[in-house]
């Protein structure tokens, strides 16, 4: 990019404020709005210009980018400007369900405003760093047209024309993040009561936790065929370990909640007839009814 890109950020919350930094340290004029007024602070220092209204913001030239707290928030700052955005981009960075993004972008759509969908898998200190991604989704032309401004964010992954992809992308790789946190953190109250910091534990477990990331692309395979019938550990054997497990954490007088989720999941393929094939057959309980 050549010319410098005026942009709007709706929202400065930590990560609008961090997106706007990134931009004004290219050298991207940015005009800025948010809900409370007086939170654009050091960014008017360096350059960022306040907008008073939503409709002065929106107006002010270049994409829209709205990066507020949820799908509501987007809904109720952006319909009373639906006119002004006529004609204009909006690159929605909020955090919302497949079903939300969709959605706005058919909102959108019906007001002749372009869309693009987007997902930011980073927190607001690595936006500019190496390790950030944002993944989009919806209008391709938008991607391409504003790819330089998204690379000074993060590593830009284009998902699709679906609108709602980068989100369910987003989403369902959280949905592994949170319950290995969780269990991590079972596994650090267990040894806090034996006097071992969550420090040295992590020392411990990180290494293991991370190599056993390694087998996904395996069990994606098995997934992929439907084959659960030669496991290394049968469900049988793996409830086992869990009640082991749970067993241990109860003795320590820790409530091991993570791993009797997973307890469950492997009983309702037990319950089911299943005993004998493996761990990974699990994600046929969480099909759509
Ligand atoms: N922070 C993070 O680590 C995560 C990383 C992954 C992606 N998320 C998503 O980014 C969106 C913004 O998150 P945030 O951390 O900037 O959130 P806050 O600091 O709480 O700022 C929220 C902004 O939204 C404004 N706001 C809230 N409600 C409304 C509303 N009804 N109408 C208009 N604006 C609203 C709020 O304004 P104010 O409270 O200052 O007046 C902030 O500007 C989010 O989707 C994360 O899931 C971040």
């Amino acid at each position: 990019m050549t010319t410098a890109t005026g942009t709007t950020m709706l929202g400065l919350g930590a990560m609008g404020r961090a997106l706007v930094a990134a931009l004004l340290k290219a050298g991207h004029p940015v005009t800025v709005w948010n809900r409370t007024p007086g939170r654009a602070g050091e960014l008017i220092e360096r350059g960022a210009v306040e907008a008073g209204t939503v409709h002065e913001a929106v107006t002010a030239g270049g994409p829209v980018v709205v990066c507020l707290y949820d799908h509501a928030s987007v809904r109720q700052t952006l319909t009373p400007v639906a006119d002004a955005l006529r004609g204009r981009t909006v690159v929605n960075l909020t955090t919302t369900t497949p079903g939300e993004a969709r959605e706005l972008a058919a909102w959108a759509e019906e007001r002749g405003v372009a869309y693009l969908d987007g997902a930011i898998m980073a927190i607001p200190p690595m936006i500019g760093a190496p390790g950030a991604q944002i993944l989009y989704s919806g209008d391709r032309e938008v991607f391409d047209r504003y790819r330089d401004l998204f690379d000074l964010w993060a590593a830009s992954t284009y998902d699709g024309a679906d609108a709602g992809l980068a989100s369910l992308f987003d989403l369902a790789i959280l949905s592994g993040m949170y319950p290995l946190f969780s269990g991590f953190l079972q596994g650090a109250a267990m040894v806090r009561t034996a006097g071992v910091t969550a420090a040295e534990f992590a020392e411990r477990a990180a290494p293991f936790l991370a190599a056993m990331t390694g087998s996904f692309a395996h069990t994606a395979q098995l997934v992929d065929r439907g084959d659960y019938s030669a496991p290394v550990q049968s469900l049988d054997w793996t409830i086992t370990a869990l009640e082991t497990i749970a067993r241990a954490g109860r003795e320590q007088g820790v409530a091991p909640i993570p791993v009797d989720m997973v307890t469950a999941l492997v009983r309702q393929q037990i319950d089911q007839g299943h005993g004998s094939e493996g761990f990974d057959r699990i994600i046929e309980g969480m099909r759509p009814a």
